[in-house]
């Protein structure tokens, strides 16, 4: 391996972390059933449990996003006992996510309910996810709303989008000044109709309305297929409004597939638009990263080990795009020479640095294998076998 590749890996690496979901972990499944795996995490203290290994043999995922009605039994008086567990397993909390979606009285939406009472209590309940974030000293708050309609004519699209203006604001000002609110968007399901917050454009307009520490949040499964998403981030870049993303690949829409499985390159020049930016401006972008996807039939932490070394190799080929001369022939609009610096950085094989960046921080050279060696999952299976197959700690 040539030694500046190597380095550019290391250096890019040093920088690169990767939130989890908690509810990756836990059973999950699709609309017309749960296949359940014995080693699935039921309580928030498994679900750590599981997050520590992947950090453990990864070195890059030291936060474990949460779920308020999924890992807080108590809402914000389990607080407490969520970040003693956290402690105790060395992972920290991360986003905390509020459940606008479950619940009996969001039939027929939440922040844009036709009914006052169903809308405040959706912003007391975003209130309280600021509150246990607050305690947990986690930054971000994410938002993401299943509000829509099914059927022409039958909600006021105009009146719910102010609804929403509302009830951003009200969440805003619940923010300490340290932390962010990240607005989700998504074009259907479980709406199909329309979506209140369908698109970039829709979070970036209500982000702006809900105040200075709102950004957007881009989850790569919530698009149009062949929509550049690519270039959403460079214009949410370019407006300083780029807060997040939850990652996960799609062939069709939602499909919370796993990273790359699907289309690499798009994760990669994901990532090199990025690195371009900043580049270009000599900072660094203040994005959170964060996986987003929940596995029915591959086993829950080999595949959120997979995700996280499938990000890190598609991150450092996006490091190894050589900014300058890629600047030098966009002006000159040699068009072959710019798509090739990419091409070349995206068909590098960066595995062999990926495995000396490991070995220098004492970490497995193979984070998978050093799983399957560990005996960890047939500890767990054994241990979790036969019980709470019917929690309720993620959807479906
Ligand atoms: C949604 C969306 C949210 C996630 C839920 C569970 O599709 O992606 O981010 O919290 O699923
Ligand atoms: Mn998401
Ligand atoms: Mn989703």
């Amino acid at each position: 391996m040539q030694p500046h590749v190597t380095d550019r890996v290391a250096s890019a690496l040093d920088g690169f972390r990767i939130e989890v979901p908690s509810w990756g972990f836990a059973n999950t499944g699709t609309r017309f059933g749960k296949f359940l795996q014995p080693a699935a995490a039921a309580t928030i203290d498994e679900k750590f449990a599981d997050a520590a290994q992947v950090h453990a043999l990864t070195g890059i995922c030291p936060t474990v996003a949460l779920h308020v009605s999924w890992d807080f039994e108590r809402g914000l008086d389990s607080a407490a006992a969520v970040a003693q567990l956290s402690h105790r397993h060395g992972v920290a909390p991360g986003s905390v996510n509020p459940n606008l979606f479950q619940d009996q009285i969001y039939k027929f939406g939440s922040f844009g309910n036709p009914d006052a009472d169903v809308r405040s209590r959706a912003v007391r309940h975003v209130v309280d996810a600021v509150q246990i974030a607050g305690r947990l000293h986690s930054r971000d708050v994410a938002l993401w709303f299943a509000d829509g309609s099914n059927y022409p004519g039958t909600a006021n699209i105009r009146m719910r989008r102010t609804w929403f203006e509302e009830g951003m604001r009200a969440a805003h000002s619940a923010l300490a000044r340290d932390q962010r609110l990240l607005v989700e968007y998504k074009p259907f399901e479980p709406a199909f109709y329309h979506t209140d917050i369908a698109d970039w454009g829709m979070a970036l307009l209500l982000a702006r309305a809900a105040g200075p520490q709102a950004r957007v949040l881009v989850d790569t499964g919530h698009h149009y297929l062949s929509q550049n998403i690519e270039q959403i981030v460079a214009w949410l870049l370019a407006e300083g409004m780029l807060g997040g993303f939850h990652f996960n690949d799609r062939r069709y829409a939602d499909d919370d597939l796993t990273l790359g499985s699907i289309d690499p390159y798009q994760i990669f020049r994901i990532f090199h638009e990025i690195l371009f930016f900043e580049h270009e401006t000599g900072t660094r972008a203040d994005v959170a990263y964060m996986i987003d996807q929940s596995h029915n039939l591959k086993g829950k932490i080999e595949a959120m080990i997979q995700t996280v070394t499938v990000a890190q190799e598609l991150y450092a080929k996006a490091a190894l795009v050589d900014h300058r001369r890629l600047a030098v022939a966009q002006a000159a609009s040699g068009l072959v020479d710019a798509e090739s610096l990419l091409q070349d950085a995206f068909s590098t094989d960066v595995r062999p640095a990926i495995r000396e960046w490991r070995t220098a921080r004492g970490l497995p050279i193979d984070p998978l294998q050093a799983f399957r060696d560990s005996g960890y999952l047939e500890r767990i299976t054994a241990e979790r076998a036969g019980r709470s197959a019917a929690a309720t700690t993620s959807y479906a």
